[in-house]
């Protein structure tokens, strides 16, 4: 299994290591042989480097986009050693074996990420690097393939315990690795491809992630899990800084994710708090201050709020984080944090503090990805967003300015919480959530219920939810959850509205006092 290593190609747009990879590897009795610029500097170290060009009997071309392109370079790369014929082929065309292969691609995904143009992309587009990547860990049952920068030190410490040699185990690891690498790649250009033509929907695309984590276990600890990223530089939990705590877990990220994504529709203006469990709000909230805003979402459900995720749009403070230690909690996320905030936190060595730049752009276009059995269903991310002027009232009484607020307040909420979505929202601050139900009464039922413990818990005179709004996610297909949320105290009404009984809802709604407006938006989240 073991297979001796003589001569290497390197041939790396990112050189970081590269220097010292040559060394030992020279150091080690191995013929180096290089492209371009990668052998410029191989070369100014002081290291003995083989053109390409020279083995090829070719120059580099039309700007460097035939370099390695040539039977002398991917012959030695895809010869059997151990085939007589293949052997006799290197022979009579004066192939050499090439034992390790060392490629980093042409920096497409940065070049993008910068924002470069098209021509510039299209530049980046590495043809010779997958070529011959592809090809050497085809052949890992002799070559060894290295693509990360990261994994230079594993193929050294491979030579060193097998006498210069790598095991078939490392080859295959390492050819494993390569073509979830030119994959990546590939997927990386179509997905640029896609967006800089204008398709709304990629055809055929592949999903493109490298790995970013691999996490302890899934959803339940008999799952096993990974992190993977897109290499997008958007503020987020794949991007945040991760300041104290323990690792995230599969449910951290997954959670941190929906209580990031939901603070985000309230802008960075007035401080706004999410606190979010098992992916749903329980609850969200604006205030006068930071502390103000969690106090008042922590408020609305304090039994769920345990071991939350919490979310703010504005940096944290010391008298926040003084509040928030005050109950355990799992993760807190925000654009920032001040010195005496991270301080207090500091005392807390489980909770983990993620710092993002900014915030989430609700209105970002995107995809999202769900997994069904046998395939992969592909959609443009919800990012609907309203505003007043897009409330079309349809009661005989109109909203007041004030229900108009909390009405677009729990809208912007009830995006975010799983269907059947009912929120009560007071003076912007839930006060009620219902989430995942089969039938939208018993989500109506449920987020009042919840309301009127919490007004036992917190010796309320009366239900928060007396003189609330309420936001449902779709429609009313019966009078009957509307008169729930009447019955509740709910004054006002936002929906997205074209039932087939809209009518009789609407009817419903005038006879019990409420104003109703609809949005012609649905936000359904399954
Ligand atoms: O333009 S290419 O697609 N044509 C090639 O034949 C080729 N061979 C290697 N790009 C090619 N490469 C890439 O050049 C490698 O993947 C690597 O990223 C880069 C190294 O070039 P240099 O050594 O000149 O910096």
């Amino acid at each position: 299994d073991l297979a001796p290593l003589r001569r290497a190609l390197l041939s790396v747009s990112d050189k970081s290591g590269l220097i010292d990879l040559g060394r030992a590897l020279a150091e080690r009795g191995v013929e180096l042989l290089s492209t371009g610029g990668s052998a410029r500097s191989l070369r100014e170290a002081g290291l003995e480097v083989r053109d390409v060009a020279d083995v090829t009997g070719f120059p580099e071309m039309m700007d460097g986009r035939v370099k390695t392109l040539h039977p002398a370079v991917h012959g030695g790369l895809l010869a059997l050693r151990d085939n007589a014929g293949h052997v006799a082929a290197m022979e009579e065309h004066n192939i050499a074996p090439i034992d390790l292969l060392v490629v980093n691609l042409y920096p497409f995904e940065e070049t993008v990420a910068k924002g470069a143009d098209y021509d510039t992309c299209i530049e980046n587009i590495d043809i010779g690097g997958p070529a011959m990547i592809r090809a050497a860990a085809k052949n890992h049952g002799a070559v060894t393939t290295i693509v990360d920068v990261e994994d230079y030190n594993a193929l050294l410490t491979e030579l060193d315990s097998n006498e210069g040699q790598t095991t078939l185990a490392f080859r295959q690891r390492m050819a494993q690795i390569a073509y979830a690498r030119t994959g990546a790649y590939d997927a990386a250009v179509s997905t640029w491809m896609a967006s800089a033509i204008g398709e709304r929907a990629p055809r055929r695309r592949v999903t493109a992630g490298t790995l970013a984590q691999t996490l302890r276990y899934g959803e339940n600890p008999h799952q096993s899990a990974a992190f993977y990223t897109d290499g997008g530089t958007r503020p987020g939990v794949a991007t945040a800084w991760q300041l104290q705590g323990k690792e995230l877990s599969y449910n951290n990220i997954n959670d941190t994710d929906a209580a990031f994504g939901l603070v985000s529709e309230f802008g960075g203006g007035s401080p706004a708090c999410a606190i979010i469990k098992h992916a749903n709000p329980c609850g969200v909230a604006r205030g006068d201050s930071m502390k103000d805003a969690y106090t008042r979402a922590f408020d609305c459900d304090r039994t769920s709020a345990f071991g939350g995720i919490i979310a703010l749009n504005r940096p944290l403070d010391a008298e926040t984080a003084e509040e928030i230690t005050q109950i355990f909690t799992e993760v807190v996320i925000a654009p920032g944090a001040d010195e005496a905030a991270k301080e207090i936190f500091a005392a807390k060595k489980n909770l983990r503090l993620l710092l993002t730049e900014g915030l989430a752009d609700p209105a970002e276009a995107a995809l999202t990805y769900r997994q069904v059995s046998g395939g992969l269903l592909v959609q443009d991310k919800d990012n609907g967003v309203i505003t007043e002027a897009d409330l079309k009232v349809v009661t005989k009484r109109a909203p007041s300015q004030q229900e108009i607020a909390d009405m677009l307040f729990a809208w912007k909420v009830a995006k975010h919480v799983k269907s059947n979505a009912i929120v009560y929202v007071k003076d912007g601050a839930t006060v009620g959530v219902g989430a995942g139900q089969m039938s939208r009464v018993d989500s109506t039922r449920i987020a009042a219920r919840k309301a009127e413990d919490m007004a036992e818990v917190l010796g309320l005179p009366e239900s928060p939810t007396k003189g609330s709004v309420v936001a449902s996610d779709a429609f009313f297909p019966f009078p009957d959850g509307l008169l729930t949320a009447a019955q509740a105290g709910a004054t006002a009404v936002i929906q997205p509205g074209g039932s087939m009984r809209d009518d009789e809802v609407i009817a419903a709604a005038d006879e019990a006092g409420l104003a109703m407006v609809f949005t012609s938006q649905r936000h359904f989240r399954h």
